[in-house]
């Protein structure tokens, strides 16, 4: 049996903004996209059943954490990710560079990898590019990601230059070894990440670079840590006019729905990131209507549900006085109904955002969610 390619179509355009399809071997990711992130094989708080449901064609897994615990070479033995979480759409993993940095105790860079020690039992392990596409492949992940070096900002223009030079000779190290575990035969995608911190000669060169090379589609990295939203913009604005129109972009990391809608209008379509799920564990809910803050007291007597007429449960059904009280309590439930609530929010958000798209509507649709986003009670 011959497994079908991995592609990219473009089906609309609005401005720059961008409705497509990526076809993985587990199914269509409709596009622009939001990935919940399932960093240790689970979307905190959620059953895939339900993750699916609220329209997500895809999740996210960590290289990083998979790798230490329970280990790719386990994973493989019980099937691969997609069986060992029971979830049979499409996975994209992280390579792995940006959470060593994030999260391990001691961490040697060098033109070979990174070595680290465990954040979890202090073992030590190196991280290759060769090696991160090797667990990605043991992972069985649909869409993989190069190894490469991600900077917090502000950093020297020296300092980003290095980082980005390291990571565009890591893309082909990445690249050749994908192709060595016959990763496009088996219908599977890698993309290259572009770095360059925020400085613009750099970004513009490491996405000419990277758009020479065989990728499936490219990652916009090394954005959302530390600079202003405005930076973020006006870096997405310079990097996606110089990358293939026929390959999907993935913005890593990003964002809020604000941030959301700012970089589809400048032609993202693939987005990731911990906030709706992180936010609801910590009581906040996000809605129509802005951001409520469910610890606040206002709340205890409340018995509206957050949003009557959203399709989620989550968020028609219980009140906001017993949502109150389970996050005031610590109870589990508070957190679950509230990641719910907020994944259905997202979801719905990127509909909004493909239909206005289709509809060739895309700048009102976002005014509206800029203006939702704005308001709340915190
Ligand atoms: N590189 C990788 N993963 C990432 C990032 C990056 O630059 C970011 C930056 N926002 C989030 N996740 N590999």
């Amino acid at each position: 049996m011959t497994t079908e390619a991995f592609s990219f179509s473009l089906l609309a355009t609005d401005g720059m903004a961008r409705r497509g399809e990526v076809k993985t071997p587990h199914g269509l990711v409709r596009t622009p996209a939001f990935m919940p992130v399932g960093t240790q094989a689970t979307v905190k708080a959620m059953y895939p059943e339900q993750v699916r449901e609220l329209g997500a064609d895809v999740v996210l897994g960590n290289t990083y954490h998979l790798m230490l615990r329970p280990t790719a070479e386990r994973v493989a033995r019980l099937g691969g990710l997609h069986t060992f979480m029971n979830w049979q759409h499409t996975i994209l993993t992280d390579s792995g560079g940006f959470q060593v940095m994030s999260l391990a105790q001691i961490r040697k860079l060098s033109e070979k990898g990174v070595t680290f020690q465990s954040h979890i039992d202090g073992s030590r392990h190196e991280m290759t590019p060769e090696r991160s596409i090797e667990i990605q492949g043991l992972l069985g992940s649909d869409i993989q990601m190069q190894l490469d070096e991600c900077l917090r900002l502000p950093a020297e223009r020296k300092e980003v230059e290095r980082a980005m030079q390291l990571s565009l000779r890591w893309a082909e190290r990445s690249r050749a070894q994908f192709e060595k575990m016959g990763g496009p035969g088996k219908g599977r995608g890698l993309y290259g990440i572009v770095q360059g911190g925020d400085v613009a000669d750099l970004r513009v060169a490491s996405a000419q670079a990277l758009s020479q090379m065989p990728f499936e589609g490219y990652s916009i990295g090394g954005l959302a840590v530390g600079e202003p939203q405005d930076v973020m913009l006006r870096m997405l604005e310079i990097t996606t006019p110089v990358l293939p129109t026929t390959k999907p972009r993935y913005l890593m990391g990003v964002g809020t729905p604000d941030d959301i809608v700012e970089s589809v209008a400048r032609g993202v379509d693939m987005f990731d990131c911990v906030m709706p799920t992180r936010a609801g564990r910590h009581g906040l809910a996000y809605t129509r209507f802005g951001k409520i803050n469910l610890k606040n007291a206002r709340h205890a007597d409340d018995p509206r549900p957050l949003d009557e007429e959203s399709s989620c449960p989550g968020a028609r059904t219980y009140s906001r006085a017993y949502l109150h009280h389970l996050i005031r309590a610590g109870e589990g439930l508070g957190g679950m109904l509230l990641t719910w609530n907020n994944l259905a929010y997202y979801q719905s958000m990127m509909q909004g955002i493909r239909d206005a798209i289709e509809a060739g509507r895309f700048a009102d649709f976002k005014a509206e969610v800029k203006e939702g986003w704005a308001k709340g009670d915190l």
